[in-house]
């Protein structure tokens, strides 16, 4: 099994918007730690024709997404500079099967790294802390995969959107923080910040630990999506989405 050969694949379909076969049904045995080295290789082909890591993401942290996909554990992916977007206004042209999930995202002052970082490591390290959307789009027909198809697929990674308003992190319970999502002005889903592995702080741990297994760290300046707190709702042209955060303001996007 050639794993450059998988990275390969599933680059070209990232970049082109086309969807594919999971690759569990075409190779054999492949393992997590198989399909995490494709995501890295995948990535790697990004930084060659010039991207950046921006940061990281964490995924399936909370119930909600886990059955939403029919995945029971976390997993992390990688954040491109070409994913960030700049302001509201969404284009759907290269994308697949677009949805909107509301996040907590944090950005770091410091080097986060090591198998037994703790919470308090963690708010230590954080500059800021920011309400985020995050947009994901899985390369596989349907939307339907399972762990090891996922992972390869970076997260299902695509677009993201970062508040203007930052925040300290310790202006607020992250855990307590409440979120309504709505489209055309119809509530969506609603949730709360202690969905996310009861605390978002927890899912930056988890980033960290498992990263740390690739002898990889969370750097200065990096941000963190720390996943979605609600299942995640489809995006089509036209949509006008907002996501409230208590206290904290909304995020408005329009889908174009
Ligand atoms: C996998 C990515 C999950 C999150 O925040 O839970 C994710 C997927 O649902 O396609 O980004
Ligand atoms: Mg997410």
């Amino acid at each position: 099994m050639n794993l450059q050969e998988i990275a390969n694949e599933l680059y070209r379909h990232q970049q082109k918007a086309e969807e594919m076969e999971k690759i569990t049904l075409r190779y054999d045995g492949l393992t997590v730690e198989d399909a995490y080295q494709i995501q890295r290789l995948n990535i790697d082909n990004a930084l060659r024709s010039g991207d950046r890591l921006a940061g990281w993401k964490m995924g399936l942290t909370s119930k909600a997404k886990q059955v939403s996909v029919g995945v029971n554990e976390p997993i992390y992916g990688r954040l491109l500079a070409s994913m960030e977007l700049s302001k509201s206004t969404v284009h759907l042209h290269g994308l697949i099967h677009p949805r909107l999930e509301p996040e907590i995202a944090f950005v770091f002052n410091k080097r986060l790294e090591g198998p037994k970082v703790t919470p308090r490591d963690v708010w230590l390290a954080t500059e800021c802390v920011m309400p985020a959307v995050e947009i994901i789009d899985s390369r596989y027909k349907n939307f339907s995969f399972t762990l090891t198809d996922v992972i390869a697929d970076n997260a299902s990674s695509a677009k993201f959107l970062v508040a203007d308003q930052a925040y300290s992190p310790y202006q607020s319970q992250w855990d307590q923080i409440g979120v309504v999502m709505r489209k055309n002005g119809e509530v969506m889903q609603t949730g709360t910040g202690a969905a996310v592995l009861g605390h978002p702080v927890r899912s930056v741990v988890e980033l960290v630990q498992m990263i740390h297994r690739e002898a990889l760290s969370v750097e200065p300046g990096m941000v963190v999506l720390t996943g979605g707190i609600t299942e995640a709702i489809h995006l089509y042209e036209g949509d006008e989405v907002t996501v409230l955060f208590d206290g904290m303001g909304e995020l408005v996007l329009e889908i174009e």
